[in-house]
Formats: C-alpha cells, sequence, structure tokens
C-alpha cells in the first residue's frame, strides 16, 4: 500500500489507490484515503467526513471471484409491484431539523440535493411544507370550484380535469424561508438544509388560463384566491396576469399522480414563484378585483425591511445558486480531478450563466451549464478543475436571461437588513480545508 502513495499525486495514482481501497472495510478505506490525500498532498491528515459505502467489504465477491448474486436467481417481477430504491441508497431520505417548528404536521422536510443527480427530483424525494398536514383527499369527492367575477362558475371533477388537453412542463418549487435559517450566520452544516426546501419535477395539468376561459372572467376580475382542502384552508391571492400566463392546475408529477404530501389530487403551480402560492390539494378559485390579504401573506410570507415597514407580494423566487458536489456532505476525497458540480435557478427565466470562484469572490471562472437549461427549472452546472490539497472558499453566482445577478451576502443584507425570513438567494460559500472537508460559512 506504502508503495504506491510515494511521490506526487497523479490522477493514474488516485485511481488506483480507490480502486484498492474498495477491498477494504469502511473505517480501514476512510483511513486509507486519508492517508493517501495527505500523503499524495504533502500535509498533515485529519479528518474527512462522511462515506456512501454500506457495510463490511466481503472479498468473496470482489474480482476474480464471481459474486454471491451472480450464482443465485434474484427475485421475480410482482414481489415489488411498485419499486423502490436500492436497500443501499436509504441514506437518501428527506430530513427535517427538530427545532425549527413546534411539531410535524405544520412542518417542513428538505431534500437530500447532495444526492440527486441531473434536474429531477425525484417524488420521494421532493420537500413537503404543509401548516395543517396531509389530507387523505378522496379524489372521486374532490372537486374545484371556480367562482367570483365569472360569467359561468363551474364545478369540475378529476375527470372533467383530466378530459382537457394537458401540458407538461418541467419546473423547480422553492419555499421561500429556504436559506431562511442562514440570515444571522451560518449555522446549517449540511447542504440539505441550507438548500433543501426546493424541488424540481415535470408537472402534468391544465393551464390556468384554459380554465378560467371555460368560466369567462369579467372585465373587473383582476386577482385569483387559491384555496386548499386541507385543514389549513392554504390561500393565497394571485394576480390575473401570472393565472393567464404560465400558471397550471396539475394532477401528476414526474409521470404518476401528484403524491398526497404534494397535493394529490390536484394542485396549483405558479411556476417560478413562492412555493406556498402553489396552492396543494386546490378547491377553489374566487376571481375578484382585488388581492384578499389572508394570513399567509400578511402575518407570514411577508418581509420585515429596516425602516419598519413590510415587503408585501415577493412572489418572485429570485436568481440563485449553490454548489452541491462538494459540499458538507460530500467532501472531498483525494487530490486530482475534479468535478465541481451545482444547480441554479431563477423564478425569472432561463439561467444564462453560472461562475464559480475558488477564493471568496475575488476571482471567478465561468462553469458550464449541462443538460437541459428550461425556464424556471433548476440547471445543472459543471467545472472540471484539479485539488490538490489547497484551502479553498467555493462559491457559485448565477446570472439569469434577464441580467440579474446573484448577489453577495453584503449586498443582500444592505438592502434588506437582518429581521428578514424569506427570500435569502445571496452567493453561499463552501470553505474546504486542506483535508478535504467541506463546512458552512458566510463572507460579505
Ligand atoms: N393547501 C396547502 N397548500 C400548500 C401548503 C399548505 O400547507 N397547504 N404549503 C405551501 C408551501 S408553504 C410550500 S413551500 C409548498 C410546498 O410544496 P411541496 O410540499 O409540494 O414541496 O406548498 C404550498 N402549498
Ligand atoms: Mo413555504
Amino acid at each position: 500500500m506504502s508503495k504506491i502513495i510515494k511521490g506526487p499525486s497523479t490522477r493514474e495514482l488516485m485511481e488506483q489507490m480507490v480502486r484498492e481501497s474498495e477491498h477494504l472495510s469502511i473505517n480501514d478505506r476512510r483511513d486509507f484515503l486519508r492517508k493517501g490525500v495527505a500523503a499524495a498532498a504533502g500535509m498533515a491528515a485529519t479528518t474527512i467526513a462522511g462515506s456512501s459505502i454500506a457495510g463490511e467489504i466481503n472479498k468473496a465477491n470482489l474480482p476474480p471471484n464471481e459474486p454471491a448474486w451472480g450464482k443465485q436467481l434474484g427475485h421475480g417481477v410482482v414481489e415489488h409491484p411498485y419499486g423502490s430504491p436500492s436497500q443501499f441508497e436509504n441514506h437518501v431520505v428527506r430530513r427535517t431539523v427538530p427545532w425549527l417548528t413546534a411539531d410535524s404536521i405544520a412542518s417542513i422536510s428538505m431534500t437530500p440535493l447532495q444526492d440527486l443527480k441531473g434536474i429531477i427530483t425525484p417524488n420521494g424525494l421532493v420537500f413537503e411544507r404543509y401548516h395543517g398536514g396531509v389530507p387523505q383527499v378522496k379524489p372521486d369527492e374532490h372537486r374545484l370550484i371556480i367562482h367570483g367575477l365569472v360569467e359561468r362558475p363551474i364545478i369540475f371533477t378529476m375527470e372533467d380535469l383530466m378530459r382537457f388537453p394537458s401540458v407538461s412542463e418541467i419546473k423547480f418549487i422553492e419555499c421561500p424561508a429556504n436559506g431562511g435559517m442562514e440570515w444571522k450566520g451560518a449555522q446549517m452544516e449540511a447542504l440539505q438544509f441550507t438548500h433543501g426546501m426546493l424541488s424540481c419535477c415535470e408537472w402534468t395539468g391544465v393551464p390556468l388560463r384554459v380554465l378560467l376561459e371555460e368560466a369567462g372572467v369579467k372585465p373587473e376580475g383582476k386577482w385569483i384566491l387559491a384555496e386548499g382542502a386541507d385543514g389549513a384552508h392554504m390561500s393565497r391571492s394571485i394576480p390575473i396576469e401570472k393565472a393567464l400566463d404560465d400558471t397550471l392546475v396539475v394532477y401528476a408529477q414526474n409521470g404518476e399522480m401528484l403524491r398526497p404530501e404534494q397535493g394529490y389530487p390536484l394542485r396549483l403551480l405558479n411556476p417560478g414563484w413562492e412555493g406556498n402560492t402553489s396552492v396543494k390539494w386546490l378547491r377553489r378559485l374566487e376571481v375578484g378585483d382585488k388581492p384578499w390579504y389572508h394570513r399567509e401573506e400578511t402575518s407570514k410570507y411577508t418581509d420585515l425591511m429596516p425602516d419598519g415597514r413590510a415587503r408585501k407580494f415577493t412572489f418572485v423566487q429570485e436568481t440563485n445558486s449553490v454548489i452541491t458536489s462538494p459540499c458538507p456532505e460530500n467532501p472531498l476525497v483525494k487530490p486530482g480531478f475534479l468535478e465541481i458540480e451545482g444547480i441554479a435557478w431563477s423564478g425569472r427565466g432561463k439561467i444564462k450563466q453560472v461562475d464559480v470562484s475558488f477564493d471568496g469572490g475575488v476571482n471567478w471562472v465561468p462553469a458550464k451549464l449541462k443538460g437541459l437549461v428550461l425556464d424556471k427549472a433548476l440547471t445543472r452546472f459543471s467545472l472540471v478543475t484539479k485539488w490538490e490539497g489547497q484551502p479553498w472558499l467555493l462559491q457559485s453566482r448565477a446570472i439569469d436571461e434577464t441580467g440579474y445577478v446573484q448577489p453577495t451576502l453584503g449586498q443582500l443584507r444592505k438592502v434588506r437588513g437582518g429581521n428578514s425570513i424569506y427570500h435569502k438567494n445571496s452567493i453561499h460559500t463552501w470553505k474546504v480545508a486542506p483535508t478535504g472537508e467541506v463546512t458552512n460559512v458566510q463572507i460579505t
């Protein structure tokens, strides 16, 4: 072992090391990689957090042997009529911060962004936010009512709604409280908790415009109240311009009917806007001539400004980005070539550019946008670089197609002061130590 970690680090050397480490148990492997990093980068070994390798390694399953699972038959076709992830991926779950809410009924769980690939959030990992728990809505007994300033008030069944031609669109949903625990300082040592109130799915349903045409909005109809069927009766006022633009009434996510947590059987989807406007378990749309000023748009989801006034109707989720690898849950384990990856999103449109800084925002390098770059969807960025154990202050900065540049924390605090909970979209910093360990820090 020691013979291969002598001398300067090269890609081949490190790859060989990792190959060799696969023969070791989890603890040995950590130790091995730690020593390898230290030796190759010429520095003292300390800690490397985290590992996704499950259990002890049984050498009998490694080459040149035939692994046990190749010597017998597997399970049959209907053993799991609805599939689930491999048992070895059971660490990839939604998590909550217990002190954040008083109970689990009016609470929030967060998406494990650190474990996801591409831009789609699998249905079982979409963050959940409810103000009154998840109701068990019977689809046959669920109705959507459109009334108020309309020519023809209508009550739709689910069947009625599904007869309209459908559209499918990939859009993110973000709670404006995302990052809210970090306004006064860095405190969450996990990407899942700094940015996990965020998910991105392919949503299927009917444009709200089409349903409003059926009802015939009267000329004085300028706002829509959307109300949920849950015990919280979550309700938000939506301007008619948005309703006629890209708002959807959706019944499916990522190819299957909505999950109960996401509003089964019907939800509103306001692309790029505060998650709370995407009312779940949608039962009522009332057309009016002014906003309703309900609880969730007065006492909540407003931002107290430094001068004591509150911002209202801050619908748009501003341009934001974060590096997902490395991050506290994904430390660097070996020197050499490395793909820095992250996600960027904007409630104002498409992401145009993402830059990465290694020195806390002094110098910036453009990253590559990879895969689909869609309107109001997560966009994945990537930058291939080399790490030789030097400390980094890693940041990403997104720019959207409207030219909006993600602000620094200092710029944001200057405008918004320190009383806010919502809409913290500032540039985020991960501190990478020579050990490869990644911590959450703030630079203004
Ligand atoms: N009816 C209803 N709709 C609701 C909520 C709710 O409690 N009840 N929570 C809102 C909030 S605050 C957010 S952030 C989003 C979260 O959507 P998700 O749970 O599908 O991720 O749903 C919104 N829609
Ligand atoms: Mo939210």
